[in-house]
């Protein structure tokens, strides 16, 4: 098996539209919707994808998924094949929460490579409702991702807007 860091790419755009293994939702521990790319994502991919989310809740995950963590369901009738939820920390000015978001990159790629995915879309977990400075954000991301070993082949960043797009590229020289 190829292990080594994936490759980056990024993307102006919509994550819900990408032609990929696995999209990555930046999800809340409940797992059964919110705004954002959850919100999009569970419009644009369907009913399936809840009641998956449901049953999670109902089985390995009765008190939710933890913040940092990672988990696979359907993709519903999104183009890609899974969504891995994961949970980002919200920022705190007071309080040093990045191990917590490079967690979610790290065990967001470790379930897609167990599934055998060789791509997977990443949106900017924890920048929206969760208020994580973009820069930084990117940072920790683009840091996270060269640090996994890793079978997965390319690791997409989707930006919505030229504003998180340019923080990304700005780490990817
Ligand atoms: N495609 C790509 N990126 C998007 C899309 C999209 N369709 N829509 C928004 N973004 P957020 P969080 C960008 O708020 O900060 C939800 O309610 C957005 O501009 O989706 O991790 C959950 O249920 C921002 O840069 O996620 C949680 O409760 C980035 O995606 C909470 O929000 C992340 O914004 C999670 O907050």
């Amino acid at each position: 098996m190829s292990t080594g860091a994936p490759r980056l790419t990024l993307v102006l755009g919509d994550i819900t539209e990408q032609d990929v293994d696995v999209v990555v939702n930046a999800a809340n521990s409940s797992l059964l919707g919110g705004g954002g790319v959850d919100g999009a994502i569970h419009r644009r991919g369907g009913p399936r994808i809840l009641e998956e989310c449901r049953a999670l809740r109902a089985s390995r995950y009765g008190r939710g998924l933890p913040t940092g963590q990672a988990v696979a369901t359907t993709a519903g009738e999104l183009p890609a094949r899974w969504v891995v939820h994961t949970v980002g920390p919200v920022y705190s000015r007071e309080e040093d929460r990045s191990a917590l978001l490079a967690s979610c990159y790290r065990e967001s790629l470790a379930v897609a490579a167990n599934l055998g995915a060789r791509t997977v879309a990443f949106p900017a977990i924890s920048t929206g409702v969760y208020r994580w400075p973009l820069e930084d954000a990117a940072r920790i991301a683009v840091e996270a991702v060269l640090n996994t070993d890793t079978t997965v082949d390319e690791v997409r960043f989707v930006l919505f807007d030229e504003r998180a797009y340019e923080a990304f590229a700005a780490r990817l020289g």
